[in-house]
């Protein structure tokens, strides 16, 4: 079983990606589940093959320890650990080709707190990685680009895998996601959309450092609403873990 840890800001896309990519996996021909790590979420727009709601009770746990809102999900996303082994046997018997994580919505609770960090390293599979999901709308200004390249690298580097960088909600103004696009290409293209604003400068030659050092993963775009560019992706996770083996028919 490969695992793929989906992370990403709040309301990026991460439950509906991890959807269509457990749709584009399963289509290649391999088994996919789907495991939700978010305690606090109502809706999900897909059926988990295991969930920790199962297990914690968000509501419980704020009456019990008198939590306010932010203390409850800290208390549930530590808690988590306790029942990896619960997970894990439930996950075990399924016989995945492919685990997908979803993540909490508030992104630090995974990507900064030891609990999630604890899950990454604990859970059992052949294989890691993560997928950062950036919403394309987001990321349409020039500092906003600069900021969220920023943030995913800082991510990525927290969590230790091999990682890819995703650009989503691209049908929901394709020109936009053009010129996103363009700035992850052209590193001028971003320096003149920057113009002369004074504190970008000093961020921007830190940004150029750090892409002339390969730390800057391309942004690959994808809708996760209508599964354009979920093939690239698809094939890219395979190579990524069976070293280019074909994918199942
Ligand atoms: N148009 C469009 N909407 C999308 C896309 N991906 C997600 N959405 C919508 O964006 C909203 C948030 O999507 P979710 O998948 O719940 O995002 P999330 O990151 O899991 O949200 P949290 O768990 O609350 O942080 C939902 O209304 C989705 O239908 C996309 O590619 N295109
Ligand atoms: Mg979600």
């Amino acid at each position: 079983m490969y695992i793929i840890f989906v992370t990403g800001m709040a309301g990026s896309g991460k439950s509906l990606f991890s959807k269509t990519l457990s749709e584009s996996l399963d289509k290649n021909g391999w088994t996919t589940g789907i495991l939700n790590t978010d305690a606090a979420t109502i809706n999900l727009p897909y059926e988990p093959v295991s969930d920790v709601r199962n297990f914690i009770d968000i509501h419980a746990i704020g009456e019990q320890y008198g939590l306010g809102s932010n203390g409850t999900m800290i208390f549930a996303a530590d808690l988590l650990a306790s029942f990896l082994p619960k997970i894990q046997e439930e996950l075990d018997v399924l016989q995945l080709d492919y685990l997908i994580v979803d993540t909490p919505g508030q992104m630090e609770l995974f990507a900064y707190r030891e609990s999630g960090k604890y899950l990454i390293d604990n859970l059992q599979g052949d294989g890691k990685m993560s997928i950062f999901i950036s919403d394309s709308f987001m990321m349409s200004t020039s500092l906003n680009f600069l900021s969220i390249k920023v943030l995913a690298l800082s991510v990525m580097l927290r969590l230790g895998t091999y990682s890819i960088h995703i650009l989503n909600k691209v049908d929901m103004d394709p020109e936009r996601a053009v010129r996103v696009i363009e700035w992850d290409k052209s590193i001028t293209s971003i320096e003149s959309e920057l113009g002369d604003q004074e504190h970008a400068i000093s961020y921007m030659k830190l940004y150029r450092e750090l892409r002339k050092n390969g730390l800057m993963k391309d942004l690959l775009p994808v809708s996760a609403l209508t599964g354009e560019g979920l093939n690239s992706v698809t094939t890219l996770i395979a190579d990524q873990f069976t070293s280019g083996e074909e994918i199942k028919q």
